[in-house]
């Protein structure tokens, strides 16, 4: 068994059913230097609490996975060079190995599933990647499998969107834009690629993600939210950093679960510090929206 730990604040939140927000530390880890990434972490966590709900950050310490984090654990892993990637699948090595690992969309829904925690905010999702035909992040099935809510800015632009658009209706996960009806492409706001469904308000994905679960379906509904105007990436300067990073990639043979990171890292050297803002202002944005309809969630 894996130990589950709970902060203080999130053991409280939960005993007293008040509203929480999931976050995920991957980007803290392998997607931010320091101390961006840690800035980033507790403003995310701010907006959060500033909306009425309780911020519950996941990682793993020692290889337990924590639930909510309190100033020095973050700082463990903003600052650890050892620190891991966890997805679904290595909790276990983590634990075995009393490792610290930062959590990915699917290890940190994973995690929150076992909290009773149903609504999520990060920046995009993992989705099925080009150039490689079996590439597909364990974020999708991991996704299939958990009845939250999660809200992000699309799928990461590194992707095959329509491919990634396609399964993501085959594991039932409706694909719902937020006053949008195109799928965001994470840094851009629209990869040109309809949603599946709209929702005007944050009453309304609240609704719709009840109505789901209600037909005891147990996926997750993805809310997309654009980036904000003033930060998002022209469309174009996204496309050719992509390209560029896609080449480097095949060039230096990078895979396994270097693929994203690598890639990330690669966009954000190449459009210097726009994609740095766009990812910090996305990050920020959707940690709102989500402690609104985790809000509205709990009064239902
Ligand atoms: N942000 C980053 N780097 C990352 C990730 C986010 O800057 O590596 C993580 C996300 O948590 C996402 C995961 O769930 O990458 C997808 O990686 P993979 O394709 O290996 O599943
Ligand atoms: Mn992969």
């Amino acid at each position: 068994m894996v130990d589950l730990h709970y902060s203080e604040e999130v053991w409280t939140a939960i005993e007293e059913k008040q509203p929480l927000v999931g976050l995920e530390t991957a980007v803290i880890t392998h997607g931010l230097p320091y101390p961006t990434n840690i800035e980033l972490a507790q403003a995310m966590e701010e907006v959060i609490r500033k909306e009425g709900a309780v911020p519950a950050t996941v990682g793993v310490l020692g290889g337990k996975a924590q639930i909510g984090m309190n100033k020095e654990d973050l700082l463990l892993l903003a600052q650890d060079r050892e620190v891991i990637k966890v997805s679904r699948r290595d909790f276990s090595r983590a634990a075995a190995k009393k490792l610290n690992g930062g959590t990915t969309v699917a290890g940190t829904l994973t995690a929150l599933n076992k909290a009773g925690i149903n609504v999520f905010a990060t920046g995009g999702i993992g989705g099925v990647h080009r150039n490689a035909p079996y590439d597909v992040s364990a974020d999708l099935p991991t996704l299939a499998q958990t009845p939250a809510l999660v809200v992000c800015a699309g799928a990461k632009s590194i992707l095959d969107l329509p491919a990634t658009l396609e399964m993501l209706e085959t594991l039932s996960v409706p694909v719902v834009g937020f006053q949008t009806s195109l799928f965001p492409a994470f840094y851009a706001r629209s990869s040109g690629l309809p949603v599946n469904s709209q929702v005007e308000d944050f009453e309304g994905a609240a609704v719709l993600a009840k109505a789901h679960w209600g037909m005891g379906i147990n996926s997750a509904v993805l809310l997309v939210v654009p980036p904000p105007l003033n930060d998002a990436l022209p469309d174009r300067q996204m496309q050719e950093a992509v390209d560029q990073a896609l080449k480097d990639a095949l060039e230096h043979k990078i895979t396994g679960q270097e693929v994203t990171p690598f890639l990330l890292k690669r966009v954000s050297e190449i459009t210097g510090k726009a994609s740095l803002k766009a990812n910090l202002g996305l990050l920020l944005n959707n940690a709102q929206v989500a402690a609104r309809v985790a809000v509205k969630l709990a009064k239902l």
